[in-house]
């Protein structure tokens, strides 16, 4: 009797996980290969292999990227070395990357390990670079300020909260204030795995300032990146395992609210805003479950262009796929006059024309 019970019990569990791996595949889309689009003439950057995952270009061309993002599962080509955010001149003809210096006594560069960032000019024209850093995997947000003659960051400030436990990207609003992305809920390695299999929908986006601090949306399956549109009325944000791309409206109380979503056939990540025409550029990953175990089948990079989002001409077209053999599980795609600059999680970045 008890081993029947026992048998049954087993049956059941075994259906309800089967059910909740294919959904994991599908949330994840597994297998899916993508056609190759192709732009003209396309090189990758001299001096980027070990990631480019998140990138932000200045309206001067400077463009600052973030490389070396060590990240629970996902294969980091450089695992013994910290993390670094690299500087790239776009006013150049084949332009190359440089390390940024930072300086400051209170920050270990050792333990540097930085996800999503984000810039803040102000009005004196001051350049503030917010970084989400994960040292020993926990999470903090880090305040610099870029200073370009010297090509060094100084650090002025971390921030930790207990409503910032597991940032991924960032959307600076001042030089201490922004939005951030959680995309788990749960720290612990397990409960985490756990979340995001069984599609728990727990994620979060949180506004932080030195004043307050509140969560202003949420129950999201798996939460990445966030922008803001260039008048500052609407912040973009991609639910990566529900392919989906949100705009929520901002409040001057710094609430937002739903206003409408779009739903894509692909995982959509890191997102850039043309600051001229407002369109979105999303860096996306075709098939994300290969970037656990690249091996034979590398993850392939897919980039996805959203013309006038906020209207009823929406129009959504794929610029840009490739199975993997190029590069490697884009994260993120920003436009700078004709060109398009693609970074990836852990790998190379290329840079194309459009
Ligand atoms: C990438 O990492 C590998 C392995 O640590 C290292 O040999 C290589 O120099 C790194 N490349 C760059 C551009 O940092
Ligand atoms: C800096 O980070 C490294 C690597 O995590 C760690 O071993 C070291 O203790 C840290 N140093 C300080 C002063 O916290
Ligand atoms: C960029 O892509 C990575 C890879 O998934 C993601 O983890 C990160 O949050 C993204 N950063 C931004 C700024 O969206
Ligand atoms: C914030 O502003 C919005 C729009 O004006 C309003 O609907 C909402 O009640 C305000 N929320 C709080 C907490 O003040
Ligand atoms: C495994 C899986 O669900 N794959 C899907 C990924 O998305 C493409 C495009 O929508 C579908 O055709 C696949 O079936």
């Amino acid at each position: 009797m008890v081993k029947v019970t026992a048998f049954a019990l087993l049956g059941l569990a075994l259906i309800f996980f089967k059910d909740y791996r294919s959904s994991y595949q599908t949330r994840l889309n597994a297998s899916r290969e993508v056609k190759p689009v192709e732009l003209p003439k396309c090189n990758l950057v001299k001096g980027i292999e070990n990631g480019s995952e998140d990138l932000e270009i200045l309206p001067n061309g400077l463009a600052l990227i973030s490389s070396g993002l060590k990240y629970p599962d996902i294969t980091s080509f450089e695992p013994n070395n910290p993390g670094k955010i690299l500087l790239m001149d776009l006013n150049e003809e084949d332009p190359t990357v440089i390390e940024l210096k930072i300086i400051g006594s209170k920050f270990n560069t050792s333990s540097f390990n930085p996800h999503g960032i984000s810039t803040f000019t102000d009005k004196d024209n001051t350049v503030y670079l917010l970084v989400v850093n994960h040292p020993d995997v926990k999470t903090t947000v880090e305040c610099f300020k870029f200073q370009e003659e010297e090509k060094s960051l100084l650090h002025l400030k971390t921030i930790r909260h207990e409503l910032l436990p597991n940032l991924n990207d960032i959307v600076a609003l001042g030089p201490e204030r922004f939005y951030a992305t959680n995309d788990h809920y749960f720290v612990n390695h397990y409960l985490r795995s756990w979340e995001t299999y069984l599609g728990l929908a727990l994620s979060y986006v949180v506004y932080y300032s030195p004043e307050e601090v509140k969560v202003v949306a949420d129950k999201f399956d798996f939460i990445n990146g966030i922008n803001i549109s260039p008048d500052g009325k609407y912040v973009y944000l991609s639910e990566s395992l529900a392919h989906t791309i949100h705009v929520y409206e901002k409040h001057a109380n710094w609430t937002l609210t739903p206003l409408k979503s779009v739903v894509t056939n692909t995982i959509v990540d890191n997102i850039s805003v043309d600051p001229v025409t407002g369109d979105l550029w999303i860096g996306c990953l075709p098939n994300a479950m290969r970037i656990f175990h690249p091996g034979e089948h590398p993850p392939g990079s897919e980039v996805l262009q959203i013309q006038n989002i906020l209207t009823d001409e929406l129009k959504v077209t794929e610029v840009y796929a490739e199975n993997g053999k190029v590069l490697q599980g884009s994260s993120v795609a920003f436009v700078y006059k004709g060109k398009l600059l693609i970074g990836t999680v852990c790998q190379k970045a290329l840079y194309c024309e459009l």
